[in-house]
């Protein structure tokens, strides 16, 4: 079988591709989650999450996306066959978002217990997850550009971890998320782009995952991902996903969440009732090809007063 990312073909070899390792044996003990954390940039964990929690966040999102027409109603929902629905460019976008966004069975996910304590332990103290919230719908051929996290959150603090949740299983080559291994390398030749601000600087994706690879002379790690399972990692971690090229049309469903210390600084964009995010002409709403915004890669879409897609074609 073969990976792509970012439309580059992935090498396959064992020196260049290798598994997420479960580190689920640490999870009650705060000093080894913690050093190895700091070692390798990420922590993985099977079945962090009860299944019913996922599920039950699954159904609602998936139902939201299905009453837009974005899954095929000929299968069952729950399947996520994209559906190539039209009816996107005359909703409220800006109310279809939050509404996944802040949907009840989502924000249990992200406000789970053990996931909380996960963070509290390496953390150190009572956390808070960011009250923006990042749920993703990757379509077939969609997937996510190589960048690190810094640039886009870290205006309170940088003492903050994400975790990405697949809400259902998502395998390598329906879109998993994929971590560059940190080597001696990682830091020197981060140093430049880990200072930015996205908003203020303008950042593009990091490049192509293939080379990026090759000249920090690590693999790229990731796995078959099974409901329940979390993968968390820190704002210097490079990371991408797969893209999504489902064999049966499934659509990719997954959240990022983010935490930090309840005592430390805020990032304005994020947080409070009505997060401005990346302005209020904006609305999260990754994939559909390029629509001609460079600004985050297409991730953000431009509406209008009315929370209506502004067509860029
Ligand atoms: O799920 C994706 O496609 C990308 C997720 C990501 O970049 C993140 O969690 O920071």
């Amino acid at each position: 079988m073969k990976l792509f990312s970012n439309g580059v073909e992935l090498d396959l070899s064992a020196d260049a591709l290798g598994d997420l390792e479960d580190s689920s044996e640490l999870l009650n003990d705060a000093a080894a989650l913690r050093t190895k954390m700091a070692a390798a940039g990420h922590l993985f964990f099977r079945g962090l999450i009860e299944e019913e929690i996922i599920q039950a966040a699954r159904d609602e999102i998936l139902y939201k996306f299905a009453i837009i027409g974005e899954i095929d109603p000929r299968f069952p929902i729950n399947d996520a066959i994209y559906g190539n629905g039209d009816a996107l460019q005359h909703i409220n976008l800006r109310a279809f978002t939050r509404s996944v966004r802040d949907g009840m069975a989502y924000c249990r996910v992200v406000r789970n217990e053990t996931l909380l304590n996960l963070h509290e332990r390496l953390l150190g103290g009572k956390v808070r997850p960011f009250d923006f919230r990042w749920p993703r719908f990757a379509r077939p051929g969609e997937g996510c550009g190589v960048h690190c996290d810094g640039p886009y959150l870290t205006r309170g603090t940088d003492r903050i971890y994400s975790s990405w949740i697949p809400l259902g299983d998502v395998a390598r080559e329906e879109g998993a998320l994929m971590i560059l291994e940190r080597g001696p390398k990682h830091h020197r030749l981060l140093q430049n782009y880990l200072g930015k601000d996205a908003d203020r600087d303008g950042l593009q994706w990091l490049g192509d995952p293939r080379e990026l690879r090759q000249r920090f002379g690590t693999r790229w790690l990731t796995t078959n991902f099974k409901s329940g399972d979390v993968l968390c990692f820190a704002m210097d971690t490079v990371h991408a996903a797969l893209d999504n090229h489902s064999a049966t049309g499934r659509c990719r469903l997954s959240s990022d969440s983010r935490y930090q210390l309840a005592s430390e600084p805020l990032d304005e964009r994020w947080n409070g009732s009505d997060p401005p995010a990346h302005g209020r002409d904006k609305v999260f709403f990754p994939g559909l090809g390029s629509w001609n915004n460079k600004d985050f890669q297409d991730e953000w879409k431009t509406v209008d007063e009315q929370g209506r897609l502004i067509l860029q074609r």
